[in-house]
């Protein structure tokens, strides 16, 4: 594979008319936000991240499972966006067509400036009640105001909804549901009329949020791939580009 150089690829940028940039947890890597892929570290190192991120392990253990989105919640709060983040905020002013879809549940496009972004699964910031999402439901007040880092492996028991009293549970897609129809279609259209597609930071083994990439390229876009590793969409990918998306990204907008 010939290396190809950020200014060209910058150049691809600038001449795009519909860019989409999707993002994975290696974006928010460099922001201390622990990947997927990360062993698990600490107390959650007994754990694998996929089968706490499901439905049956919060019923079985809501405690346990509240307490991992507790403590992963209050280290992106904790966290600052990267200058990845920043950079993609740069590309999304130049290109007015251009759309961020993330698999991602931390807020940290949000908080760089990204202005709409696409949450694939959900959020860590948007809690809800069990047996209906209309219930409104809330985090409990923090004694001290910000959410205390709960120290790793701490069980914490989720609030219980003010209007049933069901258990309030993180506002996430687990294994095993569906993801949201609405964020769903429009990732979807919009991996299918963009000119380039930006992937940074995912293993790309994911499904549904797996075929964004592959619709994009299949659609006839050119598909850019930001990431330090080797992954399934290598094949796909006109452009690799190995490397971390804080190093990487801004060389594509400087
Ligand atoms: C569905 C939210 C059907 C939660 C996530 C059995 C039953 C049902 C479904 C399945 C099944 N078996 C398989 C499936 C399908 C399953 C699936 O795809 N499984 C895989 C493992 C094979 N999918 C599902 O279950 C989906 N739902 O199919 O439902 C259905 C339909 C209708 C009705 C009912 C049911 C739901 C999947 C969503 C799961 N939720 N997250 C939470 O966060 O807790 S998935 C989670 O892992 C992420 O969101 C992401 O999508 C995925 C992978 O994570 P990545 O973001 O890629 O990060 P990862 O850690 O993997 O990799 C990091 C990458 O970054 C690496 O490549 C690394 O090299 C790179 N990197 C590291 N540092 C940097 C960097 N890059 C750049 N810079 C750096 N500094």
């Amino acid at each position: 594979m010939e290396e190809v150089l950020p200014h060209r690829v910058a150049q691809l940028l600038r001449d795009a008319r519909r860019v989409v940039i999707f993002t994975g947890a290696g974006i928010s890597a460099e922001s201390g936000v622990p990947t997927f892929r990360d062993d698990l570290t600490g107390l959650w190192a007994r754990f694998d991240a996929q089968q706490l991120a499901t439905a049956e392990a919060f019923h079985a253990d809501p405690d346990l499972v509240w307490g991992w989105y507790e403590w992963r919640r209050a280290r992106v709060r904790r966290a600052e966006p990267n200058s990845g983040h920043l950079a993609i905020t740069t590309i999304e002013s130049r290109i007015p067509d251009s759309t961020v879809i993330t698999q991602n549940v931390d807020d940290l496009h949000e908080r760089a400036g990204t202005p709409a972004t696409i949450h694939l699964h959900g959020s860590l910031f948007a809690p809800r009640c069990m047996a209906a999402a209309a219930h409104p439901a809330t985090f409990p007040d923090q004694p001290d105001g910000e959410a205390a880092e709960p120290h790793e492996g701490r069980r914490i028991s989720p609030p219980r909804c003010a209007s049933c009293r069901e258990l309030v549970r993180p506002g996430v897609v687990w294994f095993g549901e569906a993801l949201p129809e609405a964020a769903l279609t429009a990732a979807a259209e919009a991996a299918t009329a963009c000119d380039v597609l930006l992937t940074v930071g995912t293993s790309g083994v994911v499904y549904p949020a797996a075929e964004i990439p592959r619709i994009a390229a299949s659609s006839g876009a050119t598909v850019i791939q930001v990431n330090p590793q080797p992954t399934p969409l290598d094949r796909i990918a006109a452009i690799n580009l190995r490397g971390s998306a804080a190093q990487v990204l801004p060389t594509l907008v400087a």
